[in-house]
């Protein structure tokens, strides 16, 4: 909902999504008010890992990061950032400005609020804007040395072509010169992976199932949510783990204004997060534009976070 008013992109992205014959619905419609309560809820579970792990790791590379990086520039921080991993990276770097870009105006106030009370010196200048795409930076950060941080392992809920596509976008937005500082979840034993993303507790299967209440709610459903189950399933092929929804019985149902029909053992893809690899990470920065210049890793080598730098661009050889 925007300002009481149903998005018309959600609208059509449901009604094409549940068309089929592959149904699918974009991942970025499970972050409504809920959606992200509960995502929240996830980053705290014993199964979730990455959260953990990526602060543990911040935590550990401050000074180093320092010495890479220097102080006085600006950090632009993609995505409204973290109460505990961005405090921690601030205070390694010890900017002059903090940018935090996100599409989420209400995210974006909570954020600046807290860290201008904690970090009194900094100058925070908060961008309301959809950071997949080139985003104008204020002003007053244009001559600084610039870095970007893009954490969680974001970028692995993006399909290469569309990661791509965004590290291009954040070279742009950031220009030649800058530095990013992004997270990358790695290829793990699926004992671990599968947990992560279908706990014990249950909140990742509400979380993926809030995408039907959604629905429901927003677009006029009448979907039989407890007629569908959570399902999280590794992807061996595309080295990535997906979550769908899977019909327990035939049904029909309307939403949007259409009718659908979906059989028992359908599903509807709702996610993709990816694993790398440190050679793919490589990879995939450098067809983004960006050279990875230092690397930091979990004891356990599950989880990686890439210092990168946008370099001239020279063809090979
Ligand atoms: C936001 N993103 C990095 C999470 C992930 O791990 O791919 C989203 C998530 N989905 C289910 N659990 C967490």
């Amino acid at each position: 909902m925007l300002n009481g008013q149903v998005d018309p992109q959600f609208r059509a992205d449901v009604q094409k999504g549940l068309r089929g014959p592959r149904r699918a619905i974009s991942a970025r419609w499970l972050y409504d008010r809920r959606g992200s309560e509960l995502f929240d809820e996830i980053t705290r579970l014993p199964e979730y890992y990455p959260t953990r792990v990526e602060t543990e790791l911040l935590a550990k590379i401050g000074t180093e990061l320092q010495e890479h990086i220097g102080t006085s520039g600006a950090v632009v921080e993609f995505g409204a950032g973290s109460v505990t991993k961005t405090p921690l990276l601030l205070r390694a770097v010890r900017p002059t400005a903090f940018v935090p870009i996100d599409i989420s105006g209400d995210y974006l106030r909570a954020e600046a609020a807290s860290l201008s009370g904690e970090f009194p010196d900094l100058l925070v200048s908060p961008v309301e804007a959809d950071f997949t795409g080139a985003v104008a930076l204020p002003a007053a950060i244009a001559d600084m040395p610039k870095l970007g941080f893009f954490s969680g392992s974001t970028i692995g809920n993006f399909v290469p072509r569309s990661a791509v596509n965004l590290l291009r976008n954040m070279r742009q937005t950031l220009g030649e010169g800058a530095m990013l500082l992004i997270a990358f979840d790695r290829v793990k034993p699926l004992d671990l992976l599968i947990p992560a993303y279908d706990d014990a507790a249950g909140v990742t299967a509400a979380f993926n199932l809030n995408l039907l209440e959604r629905i429901n709610r927003e677009l006029d459903g009448t979907i039989d949510i407890s007629s569908f189950a959570h399902k999280a399933i590794w992807n061996d092929r595309e080295s990535r783990i997906e979550m769908h929804l899977r019909a327990g019985r035939d049904m029909e149902f309307s939403a949007a204004g259409e009718d659908f029909a979906i059989k028992a053992g359908e599903s509807i893809h709702t996610e993709n997060s990816h694993k790398y690899d440190l050679r793919s990470a490589r990879i995939l920065l450098s067809a983004g534009g960006w050279t990875a210049k230092a690397e930091w890793s979990s004891d356990d080598d599950g989880f990686s976070l890439i210092l990168a730098e946008a370099m001239p661009v020279y063809d090979a050889p």
